[in-house]
Order: structure tokens, then sequence, then C-alpha cells
């Protein structure tokens, strides 16, 4: 009897989903579907005013609610601007909408898409005289069934195209401009999302959405040494790109971005992320460190679903969308599981304290945000942040490696200089390094092969550090 009612259980539900190989109706057929799009139109028309404009567009990581409109107006105008990939490092970028990655289109499959995009690379972005040449652009459109010979046309400098789709199938769809060389013009900046929901919305409640895009950035100093607010600034690194060897690997256009400012969640909620590979070049293995998917739907269709999942691998402009509950409250930490893109940047947070980590902040007195001004401070911490976070913290307690807060106050930089360089030689020579390996169990720092000037600038970020907390902490210093 047990047997016979799940059986017949299970049969409804696959009645009730999916495309129905026994002749059900499918949700997908394509004699429903509107696959007569009118031509594109391309004129001579400059839009100005805002780049980006249109009630279904999010610009940030939080997800706006669905605009209940059949019909979305998009506009995302092409502009060239240099934006910042991380503190101090300003790159010259070609944007949809002035921002990377470009803002998010959220829809509904049956919706009709109303696009229009003026390409703007040849306006000059104010204060600013170092943008790259005016150059031709295009979009295309993952969500789209279209000619692409008609509706991803590049357009001139100073030329608008506009034209419509109707949206078929739900998912996360990477948008990007077609103009070649393509992977030039995605590695300068130029994609970003489309969510389309299903017709009848998604089958499960959440309390938050958030949109996670990771990309790489290939980038060189710019060989005729420019500089942008007294920064330098960066280029996009042609050999680097060719090679597949990112500079960076990032969320959401800014490297350990969601580091410095966690999404916020907490215990008990449901989350939904909507995560998206731009690449142009890499894969990721999303993972988020202290939780499981729950379902986890391939492409962002429901359709495709997992259940239980701890990573998901993502070509270049494959997607999912992730659900999962934060269990209590932390810091949950998003990843590429492949540790070399984690390690150059594509690192964030989930935090259920908006101020992250608020007892060590206490403890520590250093604001979690904070950075410093200083180019070799900046570097010193982005280098940290990178090849020395596995084994230390600042100001979280010890790890593999002591807790490197007030290191500074116990060291000389001569002391400091001497270490860095070759940990190896400082623990058969030096009384205070022996009795330090003995306390960490005997386990000895790896040379990190480091050049002298790296060295100093690890010296002057621990120096910043500690000035900071000092300053902090005042006369009611507690230790
Ligand atoms: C694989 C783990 C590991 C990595 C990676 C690592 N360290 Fe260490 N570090 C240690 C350990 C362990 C010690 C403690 C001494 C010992 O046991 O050799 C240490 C000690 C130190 C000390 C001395 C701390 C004190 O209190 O005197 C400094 C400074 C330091 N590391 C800086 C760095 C920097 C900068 C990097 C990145 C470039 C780095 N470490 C990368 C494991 C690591
Ligand atoms: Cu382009």
């Amino acid at each position: 009897m047990r047997i016979r009612t799940s059986l017949f259980a299970s049969s409804l539900l696959l009645a009730a989903c999916g495309p129905n190989p026994s002749g059900g109706p499918d949700r997908y057929d394509i004699s429903k579907m509107d696959l007569k799009p009118l031509p594109a139109q391309v004129s001579n028309e400059r839009h100005t005013g805002t780049f980006a404009a249109g009630s279904s567009l999010s610009t940030t990581a939080t997800l706006k609610p669905l605009d209940p409109a059949p019909v979305k107006e998009v506009r995302l105008d092409t502009t060239h601007k240099i934006i910042e990939i991380a503190p101090g490092v300003k790159f010259s970028a070609w944007t949809f909408g002035d921002q990377v990655p470009g803002p998010t289109v959220r829809a509904r499959v049956g919706d009709k898409i109303r696009f229009s995009m003026t390409n703007r690379s040849d306006e000059p972005v104010p204060g600013v005289q170092l943008t790259a040449a005016p150059m031709m652009h295009s979009m295309d459109f993952h969500a789209a069934m279209v000619s692409p010979q008609d509706k991803y046309r590049s357009v001139a400098p100073g030329q608008t195209i506009t034209f419509e789709f109707t949206l078929n199938y739900p998912g996360v769809f990477m948008y990007h401009c077609g103009t070649p060389m393509i992977l030039e013009h995605i590695a300068s900046g130029m994609y970003g999302a489309v969510v389309v929901e299903p017709r009848e919305g998604y089958p499960t409640k959440v309390d938050r959405e958030y949109v996670v895009i990771q990309s790489e950035f290939y980038t060189k100093p710019d060989p005729a040494k420019r500089k942008v607010d007294g920064a330098p600034l960066y280029v996009l690194d042609g050999d680097r790109l060719r090679a597949a060897q990112p500079t960076y690997t990032v969320f959401n256009g800014v490297h350990n971005g969601m580091v410095r400012q966690p999404l916020a969640a907490k215990a008990g909620e449901r989350l939904r992320l909507f995560v998206l590979n731009v690449g142009p070049s890499k894969t990721s293995s999303f993972h988020i460190v202290g939780t499981i998917f729950d379902r986890v739907w391939f492409e962002g269709n429901p359709d495709n679903q997992f259940r239980g999942m701890q990573t998901v691998l993502l070509g270049s402009s494959n997607s999912a969308i992730v659900e999962f509950m934060i269990p209590e409250n932390g810091s949950y930490i998003m990843v590429d599981h492949h540790f070399a893109n984690a390690s150059q940047g594509a690192i964030g947070l989930i935090s259920t304290s908006a101020k992250s980590d608020e007892k060590d902040i206490e403890h520590h007195n250093i604001e979690a945000t904070a950075t410093p001004s200083d180019p070799e401070e900046v570097k010193g911490k982005l280098d940290f942040e990178s090849k020395c976070l596995a084994c230390h913290t600042i100001g979280q307690g010890k790890k593999l490696g002591p807790d490197l807060a007030g290191v500074t106050k116990r060291r000389s930089d001569d002391w400091l200089a001497k270490w860095l360089k070759s940990p190896e030689k400082m623990l058969e020579s030096d009384a205070d390094a022996k009795a330090m390996l003995k306390e960490f169990g005997n386990i000895p720092m790896p040379n990190q092969s480091l050049s002298d000037a790296e060295i100093k600038q690890y010296i002057k970020y621990f120096r910043w550090i500690d000035a900071q907390s000092a300053a902090a902490a005042g006369p009611h210093a507690k230790h």
C-alpha cells in the first residue's frame, strides 16, 4: 500500500514538471514561442543623459524584485572609463551602462525586452583625459533567440541600435559585447547578466537574493606611464589575455570586494544567489565555506535541479542559481575552489554581522574595511591577502602561523626583513625565531621567495595596521 501511494505521488510529480515525453504540455513548446522579432534599427541619434535606464535594472549585488511590466525598456549605453579593480589599481575599462559588470536585468519568461544602446565610447569622462580611443561596440544577449547578423551588429561611436526580443527560457544569462576581438571587449569589462524567472516564478521562497558575477582581468602598468589622481594607470595586457593568465579573478568586478563589504544575511535565513561565470577564459568551481547548496538550478533553470551540492562547476558563460541556509551566526566564504583563482581575488563573504567580525574589531580596534592610502601599503595589503592569508590573520587569532596584528611591536623592521627574506636561516640562528617555531608546533614557515621591494611593502603594511590600532585604542587600550 505504502509503495503504491509513493509511486502514484512521483508520477504526479513527473506530470507536473518538465517537458513530458508522453505527450503532456511542454513548457518550452517552440510553436508557442515568439521567434519573429522585428529587425534591429540603427540610427545616428546620440542618446544623452544616464548611461543605464530601466526599472528592471539592478546596479549592485542586491537584486531588485521583479518589475511586473510585460515589456521591459532597457538602455545600456557603452562607455570607456577608468574603474578601480582593487584599492589603487585604476584600469582603463570599456563598459555597458558605465559600470563593470554592467547592470543586471531581471525579467520573466514571456516578457519582451525592448533594448537600446548608444555607443558613447567617444565621450570624455569628467575630469579624466586618459580613456581608450573610441571603438565599435555591440550587444549579444544569451537570453535572446535572434539573428546575430541583425541584432548583434557593431555600431560606431555616436550611433544607437535598438532591437527587441521575447524571453523564451528561464535562466541566468550572460550578455556581452560581440565586436571583434571579442576576447578584448569582454576582458575590458563589457558583460553583465539577465535573470529570467520562470513564468510561474520560482518554486521556493527565500529571504534574500544576490547576484555574484565572476570574471578575470588581465592588467599591466600603462607603457606610457600615465597616472589617474596620482595612481598609476593599468591597461589590458594582450599577452596575458591570449595566454589565459589573469592578474585578477574577481566577484562583481572588484578584487576581494565582498570581503571588504560583505553581503548581509541573518542566521536561519534562506538565500538565493544568481551566479554567473563570465570568464572570459577560466572555469569557476563555485563553493561557499560553511553551508551546503540545498538546491542548484544549473543555468538558472529549475528544471535542471541538483540537491545537496558542495560546489558547482561553471564554464565560461555558464551560470547557476544556488539556494542555501545560513545555519548560525558567522561569515560564510564564497570562493572559486580553484584556489589559484580565489587567491587572485575571487573571494567574498556573506556575513551575519553588518560590521564583519565585530568582536575582533573591539579586540584589536581595527576597522575591517579600512584601507591604507600609500601605494606601497596598498600593495602590501593586496599581496598579503593573496599570499599569506592561508596561514595568517590580522586580528582574528592564530592559524597555522601567528596572528600578525602587533607584529611590528614585538619585532624590529630589521628582524622582520630577515625573517621574510629567509625564515630557514633565522630558524637556524635566531633564538626568538626558534622559540616561535616551537610554539607553532615545529611547522616552519616556508620561504615565500619575496623580493626586497615586496618585503618592504609587507613591513610598511604591518606598520600601518599597528598604527591604526594604536590610534583607535587611545588611552583605553586593553593590551
Ligand atoms: C604555509 C603557511 C605560511 C604561509 C603561507 C606564510 N606563513 Fe608566515 N609564518 C608561518 C608560521 C608557521 C610561522 C611561525 C614560525 C614558524 O613556525 O616557522 C610564521 C611566522 C611569520 C612571521 C613572524 C611572526 C611573529 O610573530 O614574529 C611573519 C612576520 C610572517 N610569518 C609573515 C608572513 C608573510 C608576510 C607571508 C606571506 C608572504 C607569510 N608569512 C606566509 C606560516 C606561514
Ligand atoms: Cu565592445
